[in-house]
C-alpha cells in the first residue's frame, strides 16, 4: 500500500525518507509513526540501499508529536506518555543510531520537540540556514525526549543544554553549527541537492567501516579509554579482512578509483 503521511523513494544506492504531512509541521501521528518504522526497517533490511536522507516537505522539517491527537479536556484519562515514547519514539531513535547505514538529516524548516531530537539522532545533520531547533516541551511541562537529555549535553555542553532545555529558545542553523550541535548550514535552495550528494557518496564507499565507525562513535560516549582501545582492536581486526578494505589498499597502491562492494 502506497505511504499516506511520508514519502519514500531508492534512488543511487541511498533510499530518501520524507516526513509529509505538512500542514501540520509534519508533526507525527500514529500513522506517520508506522510509515517511518516501515520505510526505515526496509532501508535497513535492503542491502542495495546504503546510505538514509531523512527530510521534511514544505516548511517545516518536523514539530514532534501532534498535540492535536492528545486530548486534554479535564475530564479525559491522561494519555500514558510513557507508552507512546517506549513503542514510538524511542524505538526509532534507537533504529537511526544503530542501524548499520549512515543516516543523513537535511532539515529543510522548524525542527521542535521530539523533531528537534530525531533530527540529532541522524549522523550527519544539514539545516537550511532559515530551519530552527527548538527544544519545545518545557513549554507544555514535557522533558526533552527522543533522546534530547542525553544527545544535548553530549554535543553542546551542559550549560547550553539546560539552557536550550529550560527556555525553549529556537536555535538557528548557523548557531547550531557553532555550537557544535549539526554538522552544516546550507542556502536553502541547495540544502536537498546537497544532502543527496552526501548519500549518493555514502552509496559508493565501504559500508561495513562506516557501520562500524558508527558503532563505535557511540560506544565511545559511555566506554573507558581502555574499553574503547580494545573496541577498536578488535573491530580493526574483523575490518581488516573485509574485502573492501582489501579493495581500498589494493586502489591506493594501483593509484586508482576503488569500487567498493559495500557488503556488511
Ligand atoms: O505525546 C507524546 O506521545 C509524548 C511525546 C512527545 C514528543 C513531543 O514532540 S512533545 C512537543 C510537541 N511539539 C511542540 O510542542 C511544538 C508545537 N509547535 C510549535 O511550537 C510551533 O508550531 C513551531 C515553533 C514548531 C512553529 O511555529 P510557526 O509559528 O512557524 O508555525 P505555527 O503557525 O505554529 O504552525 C503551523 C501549523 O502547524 C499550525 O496549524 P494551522 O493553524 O495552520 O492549522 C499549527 O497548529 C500546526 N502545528 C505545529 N506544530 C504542531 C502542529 N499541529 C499539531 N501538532 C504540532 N506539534
Amino acid at each position: 500500500m502506497p505511504y499516506e503521511t511520508i514519502q519514500y523513494s531508492v534512488q543511487d544506492g541511498y533510499a530518501q525518507l520524507t516526513l509529509n504531512r505538512p500542514k501540520a509541521l509534519n508533526s507525527f501521528n500514529e500513522q506517520m509513526h508506522g510509515e517511518v518504522a516501515e520505510a526505515v526497517d526496509a532501508a535497513i533490511g535492503d542491502s542495495r540501499i546504503r546510505a538514509l536522507l531523512l527530510t521534511g516537505a514544505g516548511r517545516g522539517f518536523c514539530a514532534g508529536q501532534d498535540l492535536n491527537d492528545r486530548n486534554v479536556a479535564p475530564d479525559a484519562p491522561a494519555v500514558d506518555l510513557g507508552h507512546t515514547l517506549g513503542t514510538l519514539y524511542n524505538p526509532l531513535v534507537r533504529k537511526l543510531r544503530t542501524m548499520n547505514k549512515p543516516v543523513v538529516c537535511a532539515v529543510n524548516g522548524v525542527a521542535a520537540g521530539a523533531g528537534a531530537n530525531l533530527a540529532l539522532a541522524c549522523d550527519i545533520v544539514m539545516a537550511a540556514r532559515s530551519a530552527r531547533f527548538i527544544q519545545a516541551f518545557c513549554k507544555i511541562g514535557l522533558l526533552p525526549d527522543s533522546g534530547g537529555t542525553w544527545v544535548l549535553p553530549r554535543l553542546v555542553g551542559s550549560a547550553r543544554a539546560s539552557a536550550l532545555a529550560l527556555l525553549g529558545e529556537p536555535v538557528n542553523a548557523e548557531q547550531a553549527v557553532a555550537i557544535g550541535m549539526i554538522y552544516k548550514a546550507i542556502d536553502d535552495d541547495a540544502l536537498l541537492g546537497e544532502a543527496r550528494k552526501l548519500c549518493a557518496h555514502f552509496a559508493t564507499q565501504p559500508t561495513a567501516g562506516l557501520a562500524a565507525i558508527k558503532r563505535a562513535l557511540l560506544q565511545s560516549l559511555d566506554n573507558s579509554l581502555d574499553a574503547q582501545l580494545d573496541f577498536e582492536r578488535d573491530t580493526q581486526r574483523q575490518l581488516g579482512r573485509s574485502a573492501d578494505y582489501r579493495e581500498g589498499v589494493a586502489a591506493f597502491v594501483q593509484k586508482r578509483e576503488p569500487k567498493f562492494t559495500g557488503e556488511l
